[in-house]
């Protein structure tokens, strides 16, 4: 079967490819490309709707914001960090044959819990495309208020790739950064100050081997290399921004829900929609994704 809902999750195959998607959050927790899986997913996670927290890995969906919320905003005051997507339950509305691949589609609309937290209207459709080379991430967000109320967001795709197990974050790099301006989340200014990037290629490395930092504007195209062990390629459309994370031993250690030394296996480049927020008119779309292949 090439689609396949069970136990709250999706499985989508095409030849040898496999994508896992947990209906909480709509997050793709697994995609297994030429025989080797591609992204990290804590073993301590728990993808099922049963637990109320976000899948610690894959692609989480961090909507309507990214980081915390700006606690003097009405409309995001009472969110956490990320936003609601990434912990809902999605509707699964199906998957259909593509010709060259298969795409499951998937629906959020406001529910009481969420409207507790979030008043505005809004529709978000997520689709997932395996294909033969590539597996394609798109999100859809629509306002379908009748009033004249703008729905501001941010959006972003939290990816987290698993590294070759002979690659260290520190031995990765990251193009093309070079001349972007950036906010370093993890350094000594207070992550608003913007400053720019004067390296031609950058590396997973920074104090504590923290690294935490949003590229504003940064180029469609982008690569994380892991030397003979190959690179991923990750196209982005729609999202303009992109985040590079890894926390590093000392951060990496705290965080509950990561397996032991996770840290050392992965590293997020996490295309987004962070700056400045998008206020979609009633009535319009919105529209921004990912393609992941490799080379
Ligand atoms: O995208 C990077 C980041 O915002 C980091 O600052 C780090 O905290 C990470 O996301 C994970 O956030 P989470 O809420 O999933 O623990």
């Amino acid at each position: 079967m090439p689609a396949q809902l069970e136990q709250d999750v999706v499985t989508l195959t095409l030849g040898t490819s496999t994508v896992h998607i947990a209906l909480k959050g709509a997050t793709v927790f697994s995609y297994s490309y030429d025989g080797q899986e591609r992204l990290l997913t804590s073993s301590k996670s728990n993808v099922h709707t049963s637990d109320p927290a976000a899948v610690r890995g894959g692609v989480p969906i961090c909507w309507p914001i990214f980081g915390p919320a700006p606690s003097d905003s009405p409309p995001f005051s009472k969110l956490k960090q990320h936003g609601f997507a990434r912990t809902s339950v999605w509707e699964y509305v199906g998957a259909q044959d593509q010709g060259e691949g298969i795409k499951a589609t998937f629906k959020l609309e406001p529910t009481e819990q969420i409207q507790a937290l979030f008043t505005l209207p809004f529709v978000l459709t997520y689709s997932v495309h395996l294909l033969p080379y590539s597996l394609s991430l798109s999100l859809s967000v629509a306002n379908p208020s009748s009033a004249i109320a703008p729905l501001p967001f941010q959006a972003l795709l939290h990816s987290y790739f698993r590294l070759p197990d002979s690659v260290h974050p520190r031995d990765v790099l990251v193009t093309p950064l070079e001349n972007l301006a950036f906010a370093d989340k993890a350094g000594p200014k207070d992550g608003l100050t913007k400053e720019a990037e004067r390296r031609k290629v950058v590396d997973v490395d920074g104090p504590g081997g923290e690294v935490d930092r949003v590229y504003f504007r940064a180029p469609d195209r982008l690569e994380l290399a892991t030397g003979a062990a190959g690179t991923v390629r990750v196209h982005k459309k729609g999202l303009p921004d992109v985040v590079l994370w890894n926390p590093g031993p000392e951060k990496g250690a705290k965080i509950g829900d990561m397996e032991d030394r996770g840290w050392e296996r992965y590293v997020c480049l996490e295309p987004g929609l962070v700056e400045p927020f998008q206020f979609l008119d009633p009535g319009k779309s919105w529209e921004g994704g990912i393609e992941i292949s490799f080379a």
